[in-house]
């Protein structure tokens, strides 16, 4: 079934086919799912390293988590993760013998350094969440335009690699260095499309958490999430986790770059929102994430077995305070009970959360409300903005007791 999309790895040599997936046959395995929102129908792809995944969009590959898999375990399989590209001109083959990441701009010395290089300093570890700017998007209401995401456009897992902070001390940064702009090897398919290359400011960058990471749960980068070696920014939306980055570029001013200036942006205030339909007088680059919480074991609409125990679990996150607390609900809201959190993993990981629920026959609203050691916790009501960006109203299920 992958004859046409083929995955060729041979002695250190790899590259990646993609099919024409417009000719492509009928796929055996060929199923579909309905994400709960209207025009939410979407069939499940398969591509190398990949189990089936929701397809968002074929070119460049675009490739949504079935939200199940979060009930899985606290990390998100590599084989289950996300993707997501910009730029149809994903590349399609990578020598990692050759491969180097070049340091240039504001730098005492320009650095030009292999896999091998990198590999020789000291390793750093992080779990991370990874989530899109607009996972959820499909959500909004009013709808807005961009990736009908439903909220598996979001991952955790154990990234190795190496901190950016080093690599730039090794170059020498410059005084009057402001921002240091990343880019990877795809491009776009047409010369008039801007590349895609992120910017963070200089202290950001050198933080110690930022890092260039080649390993995903003790495994290489699978080819789709950056292979061989891509940005971690922890804490801070995917948009800035640039995916085979080959250039780190220390400038004296503000990145000037379509990703930086006009996409990617939310209403400079403090919910990131503007009352549905309008448009906000002005915006910030996107940062941090904000607070969520999802049950994981129970769908929407589920029957449960009434007066007796059951066990609902789930996963919150936010943008690196670490969670504080879950709040659980079973009567819409009314009234909240703490969940019991699991194994802390670090303060940019899915926690896992648990909690035993007793309902008497009929309907409930069962309701899942994170609190950040920060302090932020998710509204009741959801925020809107014109992108779709950063949605974390308190997610609410119906069931019904029998
Ligand atoms: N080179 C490159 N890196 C990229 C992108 C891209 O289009 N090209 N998209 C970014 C966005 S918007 C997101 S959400 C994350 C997604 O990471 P993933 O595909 O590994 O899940 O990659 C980021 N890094
Ligand atoms: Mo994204």
């Amino acid at each position: 079934m992958l004859n046409r999309r083929r995955f060729i790895a041979r002695s250190g040599y790899l590259a990646l086919t993609l099919a024409d997936r417009s000719l492509a046959p009928g796929r055996a395995w060929s199923r579909s799912v309905m994400l709960p929102f209207a025009n939410g129908g979407r069939e499940l792809v398969q591509y190398p390293q990949k189990r089936p995944l929701i397809e968002q969009t074929a070119r460049p590959p675009q490739l949504e988590t079935p939200f199940e898999v979060f009930d899985d375990g606290v990390i998100t399989p590599n084989d289950a993760f996300f993707v997501r590209y910009h730029l149809a001109g994903i590349p399609l083959r990578i020598d990692p013998d050759e491969f180097v990441l070049e340091v240039v701009g504001k730098v005492d010395h320009e650095l030009s350094l292999s896999l091998h290089d990198l590999k020789r300093m000291t390793p750093l570890e992080v779990v991370a969440v990874n989530e899109c700017s607009g996972n959820g998007r499909g959500f909004f209401e009013p709808r807005v335009a961009g990736g009908q995401l439903g909220n598996g456009a979001m991952g955790n897992a154990r990234w190795k690699g190496v901190s950016l902070k080093a690599v730039l001390d090794q170059a020498g940064v410059q005084a009057g260095a402001k921002q240091v702009v990343f880019g990877g090897l795809d491009q776009p398919a047409l010369s008039t499309t801007p590349d895609f290359a992120k910017a963070l400011d200089i202290d950001h960058a050198r933080d110690g958490d930022v890092m260039l990471a080649w390993s995903m749960n003790d495994a290489d980068l699978p080819w789709l999430n950056g292979y061989p070696l891509r940005l971690v920014v922890p804490g801070y939306y995917g948009t800035y986790w640039v995916k085979h980055i080959n250039r780190v570029s220390v400038i004296d001013a503000a990145f000037d770059s379509l990703w930086m200036k006009t996409a990617y942006r939310v209403p400079d205030n403090d919910c990131a929102c503007v009352l549905p339909g309008e448009k906000p007088d002005k915006t910030v680059p996107i940062g941090r994430l904000d607070v969520r919480s999802f049950i994981t074991n129970i769908v929407d609409g589920a029957t449960i077995k009434a007066r007796s125990e059951v066990l609902v679990r789930g996963i919150a996150f936010d943008g690196g305070h670490g969670i504080k607390q879950v709040a659980f609900s079973t009567d819409g809201g009314a009234s909240w009970t703490e969940a019991r959190l699991g194994q802390d993993l670090g303060k940019y990981s899915f926690r896992q959360w648990q909690m035993m629920i007793n309902l008497p026959e009929g309907l409930h609203t069962l309701m899942v409300r994170a609190t950040s050691q920060g302090g932020e916790t998710q509204p009741l009501v959801p925020r809107w903005n014109p992108s779709g960006y950063m949605r974390n109203v308190v997610e609410s299920l119906r069931v019904r007791a029998a």
